[in-house]
């Protein structure tokens, strides 16, 4: 049977989340030809709930493949973010401390927008491909094996890009002894929500709660997504939907009585751990490896898929530099550059976890720690100037 897509191309990539898409158009701009291959359906790519927030480099890689026009209208610019614990409030104004803001534009519409330029392009992009094992990476001609409608076919390709997220197959062909794997499993889940009601807080809100933490985000001026801190192993179904505001309401909550929660019917519920994981080296051979295939971040930092998008952006400068010039500087540097910033974020993204849950198995000590390091942020400018500059990112080539 014939591939329902060309058997043979420039780069072969796994996954179509946003790594996997972004590399697509980012290659095709730079003149280097991709096959992207996804296992679900296209439906389930668009509808995932998960990230909402994009630094700036983030947005202007989506300027810069053109696939920016609905953010650009109704994504909602963020200058700043509050941080609430033992009853109080501080600000963290990113604008004015650091000159940039980020910018509220879900996840989901980030990837309708790059699959929909893609199928305008008439580039390959097949849903439900299912890639069963990748081979010969260590020649000049990898190749990947897939699964669509039942049937079996292969992808040649110069080069294989593992953007497969974190239970994809492509990590899996770096044998265990060429790589390290580092990992942290924190002892808490976080349990979001949708719901059609107004967010209560023009910005974000993280929370350090007595009970644990809690976030107040939004996905725009009419949904709030929120989420709190739950213990690991919780079914979303054991949380009715008063407890739920109930708790965020508590966790919000400030001495002067001055915030009020909207509540409203809430629209989806899932909860998701807490893990950090690195994965070294991001390349093994022609094969290269991107955003969550390589590497995973607690969601308190909102450092995921801008890492997914920064890495990819470094792996397309780099590919179409070799595949112009054979030049294999580049290409050599990629995984030590994307792991300085895998590593920079992972550091980030653990203090902002550390400093805003509830340790279930913390003592005392603990408690004091964080509300010290809560408290150093509210007193100290460069503490907030340090904080708002992670946040927003550094930006690509300053790490
Ligand atoms: P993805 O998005 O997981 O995409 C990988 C794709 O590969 C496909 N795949 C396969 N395809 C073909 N054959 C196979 N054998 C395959 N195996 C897997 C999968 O179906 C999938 O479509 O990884 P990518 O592209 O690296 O993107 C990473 C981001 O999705 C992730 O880091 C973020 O969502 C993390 N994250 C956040 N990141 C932020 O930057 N800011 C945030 O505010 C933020 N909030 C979050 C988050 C993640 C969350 N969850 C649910 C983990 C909030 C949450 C709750
Ligand atoms: C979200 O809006 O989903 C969101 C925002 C900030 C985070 C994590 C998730 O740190």
């Amino acid at each position: 049977m014939t591939s329902p897509v060309p058997d043979r191309t420039q780069v072969a990539i796994i996954g179509a989340g946003p790594a996997g898409l972004m590399l697509s158009h980012l290659l095709r701009l730079r003149g280097v030809e991709s096959v992207v291959l996804e296992s679900r359906p296209r439906e389930r790519v668009e509808t995932r709930q998960r990230a909402g927030i994009l630094e700036h480099g983030t947005v202007e890689a989506l300027r810069e493949v053109g696939a920016a026009a609905r953010m650009d209208e109704q994504g909602l610019p963020h200058d700043g973010f509050e941080l609430r614990f033992s009853g109080r409030s501080v600000r963290v104004d990113m604008q004015e401390l650091t000159g940039h803001h980020v910018m509220i534009w879900a996840q989901t519409e980030v990837t309708k927008d790059l699959i929909a330029l893609r199928l305008e392009q008439g580039e390959p992009l097949l849903f439900e491909a299912e890639v069963t094992a990748v081979e010969d990476v260590e020649t000049d001609t990898p190749l990947v094996r897939y699964r669509h409608e039942g049937a079996e076919h292969v992808v040649r390709a110069d080069v294989v890009v593992g953007a497969d997220g974190s239970y994809g197959p492509a990590r899996r062909a770096i044998p265990d002894r060429l790589g390290r794997r580092f990992e942290r499993v924190y002892p808490y889940s976080w349990l979001g929500i949708l719901a059609d009601v107004a967010p209560s807080s023009h910005e974000l809100i993280y929370a350090r709660g007595r009970t644990g933490f809690a976030l107040a985000s939004m996905r725009s001026p009419s949904v709030t997504r929120a989420y709190i801190q739950v213990p690991n192993g919780t079914d979303a179904a054991d949380w009715d939907d008063e407890a739920i505001w109930d708790e965020l309401a508590a966790r919000f909550a400030l001495d002067d009585g001055s915030f009020t929660l909207e509540r409203g019917p809430i629209t989806d519920k899932s909860v998701t751990p807490m893990r950090s994981v690195v994965s070294e080296p991001m390349r093994h051979g022609r094969l290269f490896l991107a955003g969550d295939a390589a590497h995973i971040v607690p969601p308190t930092g909102a450092k995921g898929l801008n890492l997914a998008v920064a890495d990819v952006r470094v792996l397309a400068e780099a590919l179409a530099e070799w595949f112009a010039t054979k030049d294999e500087t580049l290409i050599d540097a990629y995984s030590d550059t994307a792991l300085r910033r895998v590593w920079r974020a992972s550091h980030f993204s653990w203090t902002m976890t550390t400093m805003l849950h509830v340790d279930p198995d913390g003592d005392p000590f603990d408690e004091q720690l964080a509300l010290a390091h809560l408290h150093h942020i509210e007193v100290s400018e460069p503490a907030r100037r340090a904080l708002a500059e992670n946040y927003r990112g550094l930006a690509l080539g300053a790490i």
